[in-house]
């Protein structure tokens, strides 16, 4: 396996906050574990970043499971304490995929676009493949103010065609799409500065929904939500998001439903 050079990582980190403590280990069961664990047993900042090589068991939303081959790939959670309403977090899981998607853009000339809610999507032969996910988890207060947020991020580089997760959903990395390998450590550089950027705007309280909804596909087209719990099905036209990163899907009968993003996931019809 190819291990992520962390010395460079320090060494040429460009952020001011964030990444500035960082833990590594070659192999972990998941990233945003390991990450709380450190937080409760030790003094960690905010900013602090864990990173791996490999997750034995790397977590998606639902318990569902992130695969990435040993090496490959950019998996890291960092720990944030915004002290904001817990209403707000909608903005880290913007902040992340906006970062991911504009380094992604920059760092290969790839046309990465975001899908509602937690998705950097490619498009790979008309069809979009997803290339990285998000996992945010908040611990709030009992004033419902967040406490701490570990922000997951889990970034498709150098996985072969042939070792792509093959799930329910079509996935792809920076290798397969652009036919070039990338390089990790230059990709995490540039999505801690972006994202380092936009965390300082929002906790000065400028909103990155303007910028976040400009990026995402399937605005304005019919899309399927499907409900993880009951399985409940709403078709609509996925008309915007609003302030906290929600859906808003216009119905054929002219209603208008807002779409939390915890509970469902989002299908082009
Ligand atoms: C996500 O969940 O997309 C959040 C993934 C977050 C992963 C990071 S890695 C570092 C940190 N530590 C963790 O343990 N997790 C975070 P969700 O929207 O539920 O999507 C999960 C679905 O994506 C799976 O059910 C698969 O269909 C698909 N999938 C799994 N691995 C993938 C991959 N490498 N690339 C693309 N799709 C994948």
């Amino acid at each position: 396996m190819i291990y992520f050079d962390v010395k460079a990582l320090r060494a040429a980190l460009q952020t001011r906050w964030l990444g500035r403590q960082v833990f590594y280990q070659a192999e972990v069961g998941s990233t945003n574990d390991e990450l709380k664990k450190q937080s409760t047993a030790t003094a960690v900042p905010s900013g602090a970043l864990f990173i791996t090589d490999y997750q034995t068991h790397g977590r998606g939303r639902f318990d569902r499971r992130w695969e990435a081959p040993p090496g490959t790939s950019l998996l890291f959670s960092l720990l944030l304490r915004p002290n904001w309403p817990g209403e707000k977090n909608g903005w880290l899981t913007m902040i992340a995929s906006l970062a991911a998607a504009g380094a992604i853009q920059s760092q290969t000339g790839l046309a990465a676009r975001i899908k509602w809610p937690n998705d950097v999507v490619l498009p790979i032969d008309g069809h979009w493949r997803k290339v990285c996910g998000i996992l945010l988890e908040g611990e709030m207060t009992a004033d419902g103010r967040c406490r701490q947020a570990v922000l997951g991020i889990g970034l498709n580089v150098n996985i072969p065609a042939a070792s792509l997760p093959a799930g329910a959903t079509p996935a792809t990395s920076l290798w397969v799409a652009s036919g070039r390998q990338v390089s990790r450590l230059a990709l995490l550089l540039d999505v801690l500065v972006r994202l380092e950027n936009l965390l300082d705007a929002a906790l000065d309280g400028r909103s990155p929904q303007p910028a976040w909804q400009n990026q995402l596909m399937l605005l304005g087209q019919p899309v399927t939500v499907t409900y993880a719990d009951g399985g409940v099905q709403m078709t609509g036209t996925a008309v915007g998001v609003d302030e906290w990163g929600h859906l808003l899907l216009q119905m054929a009968d002219g209603r208008q439903h807002t779409i939390l993003a915890a509970d469902v996931t989002l299908r082009a019809v």
